[in-house]
C-alpha cells in the first residue's frame, strides 16, 4: 500500500475521511491550474507511466522536433535526483525539477508552484513527467488538459488490464521502445485491446525514442489539441 498518498482506499473510516480532504484540497488547487493554463492558451499534459518507460527520452526528442517552433517548459517530477531536469535542460527547454521524497505522486499544489518559477509563455506547451509510477499519479488531477500514458513495449502486454485506472484516466497511449520488438514477444496489438478493453476511447500511438519512428504521430496529436486549447 502506499505509505504516504491516501490513495489506497480501503483502510477504515479515518484513512477514507484524509483521502476525501486530500482529493478534495487537490481538485481546488487542479482547477486553479487548469485556469491558469486556459487563459494563456497553454497545452499542459501529464506524462505517466511506470518507471523507465522512456519519459524523459520522448520529451527530449519531442524538444528537439519542436526547437524554434513551439515553446516548451517542462515539470519533472521524481521521487529524488535532478537528473531529468538537467537532460531536458540539455535538449533545450526550460525545465524545474520536483523531487517528491517519499511521496510517488506529483499533487496539483507541487505544479502550481512550479509553474509559478517556469513562467510558460502563452501558447506554450508544459509537459508535466510524473513519478514512475502506475497507480498513484492516476488520482491526482494536476490541471493537465490530457494524462498521456506510456507503455514500453518490454513491459508486457497486459499492463492496462493490470492497472485500469491509469489507462482510464488517459486520453492517449504511446506504446514506446517499438525498436525492440524484434527481440521480444510483445504484439502491440494485444496492448492496444488491453487499453480498450479498460477504455474504449483511448487513443495509441506506437513510436520509440531511439529513432524517432512514429514521432510525426505525436507531434501531429500534439498540435491537434494546442489547436483546441487555444480554440
Ligand atoms: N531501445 C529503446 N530504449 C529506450 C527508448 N526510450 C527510452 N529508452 C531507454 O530506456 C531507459 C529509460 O528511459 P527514460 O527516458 O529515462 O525513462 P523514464 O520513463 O523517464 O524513467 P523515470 O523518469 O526514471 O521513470 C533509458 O536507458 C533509455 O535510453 C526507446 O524508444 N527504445
Ligand atoms: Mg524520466
Amino acid at each position: 500500500m502506499c505509505g504516504d498518498c491516501g490513495c489506497s482506499g480501503e483502510n477504515g473510516s479515518r484513512r477514507l475521511a484524509v483521502e476525501r480532504d486530500l482529493l478534495a484540497a487537490n481538485a481546488g488547487a487542479a482547477a486553479a491550474n487548469r485556469a491558469f493554463f486556459a487563459e494563456r492558451g497553454i497545452l499542459a499534459l501529464n506524462l505517466v507511466s511506470s518507471p523507465g518507460s522512456g519519459k524523459t527520452s520522448i520529451l527530449e526528442r519531442t524538444i528537439a522536433e519542436f526547437a524554434g517552433t513551439v515553446p516548451v517548459a517542462v515539470i519533472e517530477g521524481d521521487q529524488q535526483t535532478a537528473n531529468d531536469a538537467e537532460r531536458i535542460e540539455r535538449a533545450g527547454a526550460r525545465a524545474v525539477q520536483v523531487n517528491t521524497g517519499s511521496g510517488c505522486h506529483l499533487d496539483a499544489r507541487m505544479v502550481a508552484d512550479a509553474v509559478a518559477g517556469l513562467d510558460p509563455a502563452p501558447g506554450s506547451v508544459v509537459f508535466i513527467e510524473n513519478v514512475g509510477n502506475l497507480v498513484c499519479p492516476a488520482m491526482f488531477d494536476l490541471g493537465e488538459a490530457a494524462k498521456v500514458a506510456i507503455v514500453s513495449v518490454t513491459e508486457g502486454e497486459d499492463k492496462p488490464e493490470k492497472y485500469p485506472y491509469m489507462f482510464r484516466a488517459a486520453s492517449l497511449c504511446l506504446i514506446n521502445k517499438t525498436d525492440l520488438l524484434p527481440h521480444l514477444d510483445c504484439d502491440p496489438a494485444r496492448l492496444r485491446q488491453s487499453g480498450l478493453a479498460v477504455n474504449p476511447g483511448l487513443e495509441f500511438i506506437e513510436l520509440n525514442a531511439k529513432t524517432g519512428q512514429g514521432f510525426s504521430s505525436w507531434l501531429d496529436w500534439i498540435g491537434r489539441e494546442r489547436r483546441r486549447v487555444a480554440g
